[in-house]
């Protein structure tokens, strides 16, 4: 018997896969822990007891992010990778993922992939939305024959997560700049011919020293549920916050009040009508939860 400390890094058929830093020791989570209803996932930190090589969880340290669907923690880093085309992108879901990472503190790169099939006009719309307000925009493609270094850089002394719709190219993307790891991307198996592979499980990699990858399962849809309180919403649409003092109302809104500094802004093209009428859905979708 032997205590330890180390990261989840994969969840597999009910058994937690702890990672010391030597070894990975499958675990279960020990009773009494379980009945205090917090669930352990994937990023925790834990401690274990080691009992004929299977691991009991007794402690969860402190976690800096949880994050949900996927349900994992303490990432500092996110990647939000979709393509414009095939499949096309879709903006609201984008910019509930950019709130999501705003509202977790978290640093975040914006990927364009499968750039091969869009034109430089496409390009340049996309980009100028994101890189206007902030946001570190790269575009990739898995086509090139070499390996996206800038993009790689990108990972280096982080542990990060990729997500994304699914199809987006997400597990693509890391194959070929981390060539080492298997993993899983959606070619359609010769052995099987049972069509597309998704990714379905969720694993932490270690890719280079002090560098860690999780590639997550693409979602189509994406719920508010990690929003508090509603004002949470206008705070994390970075360009809002930045220009909001200048509204008439300090808690405004930015829908129906006189005066609103970021609706003259959208007006003048300054703020982008799509951040903006995503801003509005989010709104919407966000009440109509409440109000069950
Ligand atoms: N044209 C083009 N196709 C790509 C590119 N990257 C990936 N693909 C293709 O897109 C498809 C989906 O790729 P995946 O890497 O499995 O996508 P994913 O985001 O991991 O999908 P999920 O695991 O389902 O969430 C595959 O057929 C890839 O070959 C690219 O840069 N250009
Ligand atoms: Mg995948
Ligand atoms: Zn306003």
């Amino acid at each position: 018997m032997s205590d330890k400390t180390g990261v989840i890094v994969k969840i597999q058929r009910e058994l937690f896969y702890v990672n010391d830093g030597k070894t990975v020791i499958p675990s279960k989570a020990r009773g009494n822990f379980r009945n205090k209803k917090i669930t352990p996932v994937v990023g925790d930190k834990v401690d274990i007891i080691v009992e004929n090589d299977l691991g009991y969880i007794v402690n969860i340290h402190p976690r800096s992010v949880l994050l949900h669907r996927p349900e994992i923690s303490n990432i500092d880093k996110c990647f939000v990778l979709s393509s414009i085309k095939s499949p096309n992108i879709n903006l609201l879901l984008l910019d509930k993922y950019l709130l999501m990472i705003e509202k977790n503190g978290m640093d975040c790169v914006i990927v364009f992939n499968k750039s091969d099939l869009i034109d430089e006009k496409e390009r340049e719309f996309y980009k100028n939305i994101y890189s206007n307000i902030g946001y570190k925009v790269i575009f990739n493609s898995n086509v090139d024959k070499n390996s996206n270094e800038i993009l790689k850089n990108e990972f280096t002394n982080h542990i990060s997560c990729v997500i994304g719709p699914s199809g987006a190219g997400k597990s693509s993307t890391l194959k070929k700049i981390f060539p080492n790891e298997n993993f899983v991307s959606g070619e359609i198996s010769n052995k099987t011919k049972r069509g597309k592979q998704t990714t379905r499980h969720i694993e932490i990699k270690m890719v280079a020293e002090n560098t860690y990858v999780l590639d997550t399962p693409g979602f189509s849809s994406f719920d508010l549920k990690f929003i508090e309180d509603k004002s949470e919403i206008k705070d994390n649409f970075v360009e809002f916050r930045k220009n909001s003092n200048k509204c008439k109302f300090n808690n405004c809104n930015h829908i129906n009040e006189p005066n609103c500094e970021i609706k003259r802004l959208v007006q003048e093209k300054v703020i982008s009508e799509s951040r903006y009428n995503n801003y509005l859905k989010i709104i919407e979708e966000y009440e109509s939860i409440r109000r069950y």
